[in-house]
C-alpha cells in the first residue's frame, strides 16, 4: 500500500492541529529578527534555510517574512554574495566552524558589524520574494519592499554570475557546504582524492563531541575535508578569484543550477512587477537550461549528474538531486517522462510501495544509508522542490504520492531535519524549521491563511 495522508488530510481538526503545531516549531525558533534551522544544533542563521521558512511566513506572517530576509540581507557582502550563514552574536559558542574560525571580515567584500562564513548556498530567495509578494495581504507594503531587495536580489545573481561561472557556463560550487548537501555521495571522488593535511583530521576530531548523533551526520573525514577547504579559502582572504585557483573541489552541481535557474525566472518576474527589465533574467534562465540539458542531463540513467571542473568528467552519483531539474521546467517532456520512470522505481520512491517519500540517494547502492544524513535519509526540502517540479510537469498523481509523505512524516514522527526512508523515523535535530515550514507551504489554504493573525 502506498503511503497516503488522507486518513487525516481529511479530518479539518486533524489540519488544524497539525498546522498549530508547525507554526509552533517557527514560532519556537524565531529569535525576534530571524529564524534558526534547529535550536540543538544551527543556532545561527542559514541561507537557504531563510529561503526555505519564508515560503511558509509568506503565506500567514507577512512582517516575518520581511524580517527574515532583511537579516539575511544584512549579511551581504559588498561583492553582492548572500553568504551560507549570517552568525547571531547572542548565540551561545556550540556551533562549529564559528565566526573566528572563518575569519571573513579579512576580506574587504566583507559587511561592516555582521559576521558571516565566505562561502555561499543554493539561491532561492527571489523565489521566496516572489511567494512574499503573491501572498502578502498588504499589497502596497508588499510592492515596497520587493522595491527595497530588488536592487540586492540583483546584486547577489551578478555575483553569481560574476564570480561563480566562466563564460557564459553554468555556476561552479566550491565546497560541500555550498551544495546544501553536505555528505552526499556526489563529492566522494573528489575527497578522495584530496590530501587532507593531518592537522584538519585532528581539529575535526576535537570537535567530534560537537557533532551529535555520529551514526547519523558526515564522517571524521568529511569534516577534515570541509575545514581543509575553508583553511584554502581563508588564506586568499576570501577572494573569489582565489578561490577558484586553490580549489580542488570545483562542481557544476545540478541542484545549485536548478534553483539558479528558477531564482532567475522569479527575479524576472520580480522585476516586471516594479517595472523593471525581466528579460535580462529570462535571458539567463534559458541559458541555464540549455547548458543543463547539453552538460548534465544522462539519457540512460533518466536524470541529470554533476559535472566535475578539475577532471573534466560527470559525476555519476544517482541523487534525488539529480531529478530537482523537474522544479525549473528544464527537461523537455520526453526527458520529463522518462525522469519519471527512474524516481517510479525501487531505487527511489515507487508508487504502491511502503516507503516514506525520495530518498536522498539511490537505495540500491552499496553506498546507500538510511541515517547518515545526505546519503539516504528523505529529506523534506528536496521532496518539496519534486512535489512542485512533478505538479510543473502535469504529473499529478505522482506529486500527490510525494505530498503525502511531505505531510505524513512530520504528522505521524514530528519535525524532524531527516528521516528514516524505510521506517520514518525521524533523525538529526528535531523541531527543525523548514520541515515545517514545507509542510505549512504545501497546506495552508488561502482560507487558514485568512484566519491567522500576525506572527
Ligand atoms: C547542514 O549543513 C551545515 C553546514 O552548512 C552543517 O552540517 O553544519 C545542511 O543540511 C544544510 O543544507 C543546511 O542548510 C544546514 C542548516 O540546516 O545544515
Amino acid at each position: 500500500m502506498a503511503v497516503s495522508a488522507d486518513d487525516w488530510t481529511d479530518d479539518p481538526q486533524a489540519v488544524d492541529s497539525f498546522i498549530t503545531r508547525a507554526k509552533a516549531v517557527l514560532d519556537d525558533n524565531w529569535t525576534g529578527r530571524f529564524t534558526v534551522p534547529s535550536p540543538s544544533l544551527y543556532p545561527h542563521q542559514w541561507s537557504w534555510d531563510a529561503g526555505f521558512v519564508v515560503l511558509a511566513y509568506a503565506r500567514y506572517a507577512q512582517e516575518r517574512a520581511e524580517q527574515e530576509l532583511a537579516h539575511l540581507f544584512a549579511g551581504q557582502w559588498k561583492n553582492g554574495m548572500i553568504p551560507q550563514i549570517v552568525f547571531n552574536p547572542d548565540a551561545p559558542d556550540t556551533y562549529f566552524p564559528g565566526p573566528d574560525y572563518w575569519d571573513a571580515g579579512r576580506s574587504p567584500h566583507a559587511p561592516d558589524g555582521v559576521r558571516t562564513t565566505g562561502i555561499i548556498q543554493p539561491p532561492v530567495h527571489a523565489t521566496a520574494v516572489w511567494h512574499y509578494q503573491h501572498f502578502a495581504r498588504d499589497k502596497e507594503r508588499a510592492v515596497r519592499f520587493v522595491e527595497r531587495v530588488y536592487p540586492l536580489l540583483a546584486a547577489w545573481h551578478h555575483f553569481l554570475r560574476r564570480d561563480r561561472c566562466s563564460r557564459r557556463g553554468l555556476i561552479h560550487i566550491l565546497h560541500p557546504w555550498e551544495s546544501g548537501q553536505d555528505n552526499s555521495p556526489i563529492w566522494d571522488t573528489v575527497r578522495k582524492r584530496t590530501d587532507v593535511p593531518e592537522a584538519f583530521v585532528k581539529t575535526a576530531e576535537a570537535h567530534r563531541g560537537d557533532y551529535i548523533h555520529k551514526k547519523t551526520r558526515p564522517t571524521r573525514k568529511d569534516y577534515s575535508f570541509y575545514l581543509y577547504l575553508v583553511e584554502l579559502f581563508r588564506a586568499v582572504d576570501y577572494d573569489p578569484k582565489r578561490m577558484r585557483e586553490v580549489s580542488p573541489f570545483v562542481i557544476q552541481d545540478v541542484l545549485f543550477n536548478t534553483l539558479y535557474c528558477r531564482s532567475l525566472l522569479d527575479l524576472g518576474h520580480l522585476a516586471h512587477l516594479i517595472g523593471e527589465d525581466p528579460l535580462p533574467w529570462w535571458d539567463e534562465a534559458h541559458v541555464t537550461q540549455v547548458r543543463m540539458n547539453e552538460k548534465l542531463w544522462n539519457e540512460h540513467h533518466g536524470m541529470y549528474f554533476d559535472h566535475d571542473l578539475t577532471t573534466n568528467r560527470r559525476i555519476k552519483a544517482e541523487v534525488a538531486a539529480g531529478f530537482t531539474p523537474l522544479y525549473a521546467g528544464i527537461p523537455r517532456a520526453a526527458q520529463a517522462a522518462r525522469m519519471v520512470r527512474s524516481l517510479d522505481s525501487p531505487k527511489f520512491y515507487q508508487v504502491d510501495e511502503r516507503s516514506w517519500g525520495v530518498p536522498s540517494y539511490d537505495r540500491e547502492s552499496r553506498k546507500f544509508s538510511k541515517s547518515r544524513y545526505w546519503r539516504g535519509p528523505v529529506w523534506i526540502n528536496i521532496n518539496w522542490i519534486l512535489c512542485h517540479g512533478l505538479r510543473h510537469y502535469g504529473y499529478y498523481d505522482y506529486a500527490e504520492h510525494v505530498r503525502h509523505a511531505i505531510l505524513k512524516l512530520p504528522y505521524e514522527n514530528g519535525f524532524w531535519e531527516y528521516f528514516d526512508p524505510e521506517t520514518g523515523e525521524g533523525l538529526g535535530s528535531d523541531h527543525f524549521s523548514w520541515t515545517a515550514a514545507l509542510a505549512l507551504e504545501l497546506i495552508l489554504q488561502p482560507e487558514y491563511a485568512q484566519q491567522v493573525t500576525e506572527g
